[in-house]
């Protein structure tokens, strides 16, 4: 092959993931993205337990390639309470996965909600089904679920109009399977809410600018960024999933805008991104080569998937090769970045659609074996096709 390909990894939810080791050998995968989800946020991963994971993954003829995520504890978010204790926390365990040689570290700076669906089981024509945002249920549950105050003031007169007709429609079932869905959490997301729990987080942001929340994201890359390159890790955070502000609270890392701040204010060279087509390309004004031609340097990471939006501001996971991202022309441009590097760039197919016997199983939503990996496959196949055709 001409050329070098990007490294093809797989998030694996640690030993209770349905999808196991030899099942991402089988899928062609070489490189693991994981993450000690028993630890709690805020808390140090200790150097045993890391070396103990990375240990079964390599047992399993894998590497452990990119820590997705070390969630990043509410209140360094606000700047509130004991924060500069779970800075210092976060700076020693990014230097205990350095002393284990993990590279990449992935993160992401949301507030309260890590990323957001309103259906998990929305069915396609084909009979799969794939995780969906339909905007008028997240109003719904807002504005006659959560009655949060002001709420109205947040949604256009088309989506009100379409949220009260949500709610009229709905069941007690899909009410409390919508509560579920938003706030319950998702899988690798930070932990879930009860509504009461819910509206005690929300109640602690209020207030909170979007430049508020920059200049504490800030504050929390200047300080991470300079131990985690001298362990030699690479940081890479992750854009806000959907790239809009949600519930009343800011959202600082949905833009090619928002990211150039960033790395302005911290230029240090671990400082980077992981580069989500699938949230990113949720905004039609996020041009996709574009910002992989100016961030490419700072790329540490990559996850590949497409989302297909309306009109109405809904949108849903299409098939990897389908929907509003040009994923020719997204890896195409992210070949052109990797070709300048020494190692291969992660890249794991993100989410995939429930198919075949995975829909008789019990899966982790968007985590399924056969979506992903009809997802790796489609892509391991385009990029080989890109980097051949430039062989002559
Ligand atoms: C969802 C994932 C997110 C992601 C975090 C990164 O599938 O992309 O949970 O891991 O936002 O911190």
């Amino acid at each position: 092959m001409n050329g070098k390909p990007l490294k093809q990894a797989w998030r694996w939810y640690g030993p209770k993931d349905p999808v196991s080791l030899p099942d991402i050998r089988q899928a062609g995968a070489t490189s693991i993205v994981s993450a000690l989800h028993e630890i709690p946020i805020g808390e140090i991963w200790p150097v045993e337990a890391i070396q103990e994971r990375k240990d079964i993954i390599e047992a399993a003829g894998l590497e452990w390639g990119v820590v997705e995520s070390i969630p990043i504890h509410d209140s360094i978010k606000r700047q509130a309470g004991e924060w500069r204790q779970y800075v210092t926390n976060y700076q020693q365990s990014i230097r205990n996965l350095g002393a284990c040689g993990i590279p990449v570290v992935t993160y992401n700076f949301m507030p309260v909600l890590d990323w957001t669906r309103t259906d998990l089981d929305y069915p396609m024509q084909d009979g799969s089904t794939a995780l969906r945002f339909e905007l008028a249920a997240l109003a719904a549950f807002d504005l006659y679920i959560l009655k949060r105050g002001g709420a109205k003031d947040d949604y256009a007169e088309a989506t009100l109009t379409a949220a009260a007709k949500w709610m009229a429609e709905a069941t007690e079932a899909d009410k409390e399977k919508l509560v579920r869905t938003v706030i319950a959490g998702l899988p690798g997301a930070d932990d879930g809410y009860t509504l009461e729990q819910f509206r005690g987080v929300l109640a602690n942001y209020k207030g909170m600018t979007s430049e508020k929340l920059r200049e504490n994201l800030i504050d929390f890359q200047t300080a991470i960024a300079p131990v985690a390159e001298e362990v030699g890790i690479k940081l890479a955070i992750h854009p806000d999933d959907p790239p809009f502000p949600m519930l009343g609270l800011p959202r600082v890392v949905s833009t090619a805008a928002d990211v150039e701040a960033l790395f302005t204010a911290t230029p240090n060279a671990a400082n980077g991104l992981c580069f989500c087509s699938g949230s990113f390309g949720v905004r039609a004004d996020n041009k996709l080569e574009d910002m992989i031609q100016t961030f490419g340097d700072r790329i540490n990471f990559i996850h590949l998937r497409a989302t297909l939006r309306d009109a109405d501001g809904n949108f849903h996971e299409a098939d990897h090769l389908d929907g509003d991202v040009d994923m020719f022309t997204v890896v195409s441009a992210l070949l052109d970045v990797q070709q300048g590097r020494a190692e291969s760039i992660p890249m794991r197919p993100d989410h995939g659609h429930k198919m075949l016997d995975d829909l008789r199983k019990e899966t982790n939503p968007g985590y399924s074996a056969i979506g992903r990996l009809r997802g790796l496959a489609e892509l391991r196949g385009l990029e080989l096709g890109i980097l051949r055709s430039r062989a002559s």
